[in-house]
């Protein structure tokens, strides 16, 4: 009998974490996910980079890969409009932000769905960037009018609204199916 109890306990355990687990962000991939890609230009449309979007469990999961920029940390988001219009790709629109946040993940109210980490440039101008976004969906990402990538001259400082001070957008690229 106490034996019996024991082992109901541990199952109980067992089903708790189970079930915690389920919230954990795990980027785990999806068998047949969907992708988008977008190539990262500056206003003079250099060629600084790609990033991607992959339907993951629970999320979409953000790549950057950057070439070309200037040594640093700078802001990078999901902005909400599929368009990169220079010089000050304005067109890109605000952060993604299907969920009505504000902007920062150290922001109490925030944060928006597109909020990324601040992408790290080296010396080389080159840096790499990989992100989950819980609960965000790739149908989301791509309805009618698109999505963007934006990379700032300046470091987010994940708390400011709108946009963590993080000053001009020096680079875009617009998601297209991949
Ligand atoms: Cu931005
Ligand atoms: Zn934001």
């Amino acid at each position: 009998m106490r034996y019996a109890m024991t082992i109901g306990a541990a199952a109980a355990l067992v089903a708790v974490a189970a079930c915690s687990e389920k919230r954990v962000d795990t980027g785990m991939p999806v068998a047949g996910a969907a992708k988008a890609v977008a190539m990262l230009r500056t206003a003079a449309g250099v060629d600084v980079g790609r990033a991607s979007a992959t339907e993951v469990a629970g999320g979409v999961r953000f790549t950057i890969d950057a070439k070309g920029m200037p040594q640093g940390n700078h802001g990078a988001h999901i902005h909400m409009t599929g368009r990169c219009d220079g010089p000050d790709f304005t067109t890109a629109g605000g952060h993604w932000n299907p969920t009505n946040m504000k902007h920062g993940s150290m922001n109490p109210q925030g944060p928006h769905e597109g909020d990324l980490p601040n992408l790290m440039i080296g010396a080389d101008g080159r840096g790499t960037l990989g992100a989950t976004i819980p609960g965000a969906t790739m149908a989301g990402l791509m309805d009618a009018d698109g999505a963007a990538i934006v990379v700032h001259a300046g470091p987010d400082d994940l708390m400011t609204d709108p946009a963590g001070n993080s000053g001009a957008r020096i680079a875009c690229g617009v998601f297209q199916p991949g």
